[in-house]
Order: structure tokens, then sequence, then C-alpha cells
């Protein structure tokens, strides 16, 4: 299961999302105070196979050590195989409520949703938390959705009881709004991915998030 808390800063990341080592700069954003990891591995040369399942293994591996929860996007049979902590799934994906059929009971399952009625529906199906977003514009997901902003964020806080974690367009700047909305997290990839220094990107967004 998963902590509410365990949302705060939640990183996200494959091979494609940055240009040095994942597991280096994995390291660092634990070291900067990430409080959840969700591995994603897809879009333009992404890794497959047992390249794929290296790679997270030794992801893994990183967080284990850290005592970071470890998620998996999309493969629920990768999540499975990799003992991980938790499954992320889109609307395209396999519903909730049959992947929680066949996921070992203490895997926590995540759904992508960009409407209200989505995530009324997350939330009846059992999801363990959503991710609601494209909140801004994202260069990072190639086929994102029209950003919701933060009006279509704050429809869906009102609706929903289940933990809730925003994604897309998310930085330092913007981050503090967002918790203020309501939300439990913030959930990013290249402003932790994609700069100079992980940690310190994590330590300012873990500041902004922490009312
Ligand atoms: N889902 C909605 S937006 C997005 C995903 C995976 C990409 C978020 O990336 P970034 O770099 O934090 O905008
Ligand atoms: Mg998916």
């Amino acid at each position: 299961m998963i902590d509410k808390k365990d949302l705060q800063l939640y990183f996200i990341m494959g091979s494609n999302n940055t240009a040095a080592n994942p597991v280096h700069v994995l390291q660092d954003a634990i070291n900067g105070g990430i409080t959840v990891f969700q591995f994603r591995e897809k879009g333009i040369s992404a890794k497959t196979g047992a390249e794929k399942f290296d790679l997270g293994i030794q992801l893994r591996s990183v967080c284990r050590e850290n005592n970071i929860p470890f998620i998996v996007n999309d493969d629920t049979d990768l999540a499975v195989a990799f003992k991980a902590d938790g499954i992320h799934i889109g609307q395209k994906d396999e519903s909730i409520k049959d992947i929680k059929k066949r996921i070992p009971k203490h895997l926590c399952a995540g759904v992508s949703v960009s409407t209200v009625e989505e995530a009324i529906l997350a939330e009846k199906q059992g999801a363990d938390y959503i991710g609601v977003g494209p909140i801004f514009k994202t260069k990072t997901k190639e086929d994102a959705l029209t950003p919701i902003g933060m009006h279509g964020l704050g429809t869906i806080i009102e609706k929903v009881t289940i933990p809730i974690v925003a994604i897309g367009g998310i930085n330092n700047k913007n981050a503090r709004q967002i918790i203020q909305a309501g939300a439990d997290g913030i959930a990013v990839i290249s402003a932790i991915s994609k700069v100079q220094n992980s940690e310190i990107a994590a330590g300012e967004l873990k500041k902004a998030t922490n009312l």
C-alpha cells in the first residue's frame, strides 16, 4: 500500500529522460528528497526485453537500499516480476479492476486521469491513488493531452477522496500552488531528470511542497 505522504515528491524516469546514467540520477534524486519512484521505460528509443529488465532491476535496487517505494509503469507482469511496490497505468491500459484481481494484495495501483469522470471511475474501481494531468504544458510526453490547468485539478480534488498526485510541466516555480490547492503530491520527470544537478533540483521541489 502507498501512504499519502509517500506521494509528496514522485519522481518518474526512463532511460530516455536523461543524458546521464539513470542509476546515478535516481540516487541523486533520492539524496535530494524524492519520496517515491516510478520506472517508466517508454517512448522514443526506450529499452525493451532484457535491457529494460536489467535497468529496472538496477533502479529497483537503488530504491530498496534507500527505502523508496518502486512503482512500474504499464507493465503489470514486470511489476510482479520485479516484486515492485506498485503499478501505474493509463486510461488505455487494462482496467484497474482487472489488474487488482491479479496482482499481489500488497502492491498499490495508480491510474492516470485527466477528467472528473475518469477520477471518479478510478476511485470506484479501487485505485489506490490517481495521477492527475497534464496540469501544465509538457514536452516530455509525446502524446500528452491538452493541459487541464489548476482549475481542472481543483474540480478533481473536490470529487475524490483517494490520494492525488498532480503531473505535467511541474517545476519549482509552480509546485507550491499544486499542494496549496489540495493535492497530496507532485509527479515530475524533466524537472529532476533533465537538469544539471538532480539532487539540488529534488531538494528545491521538496522544499516547495513542504507546506
Ligand atoms: N503524464 C502526463 S504529463 C507526463 C506524463 C507522464 C509527463 C510529465 O513530464 P514533465 O517533464 O514532468 O512535464
Ligand atoms: Mg499506459
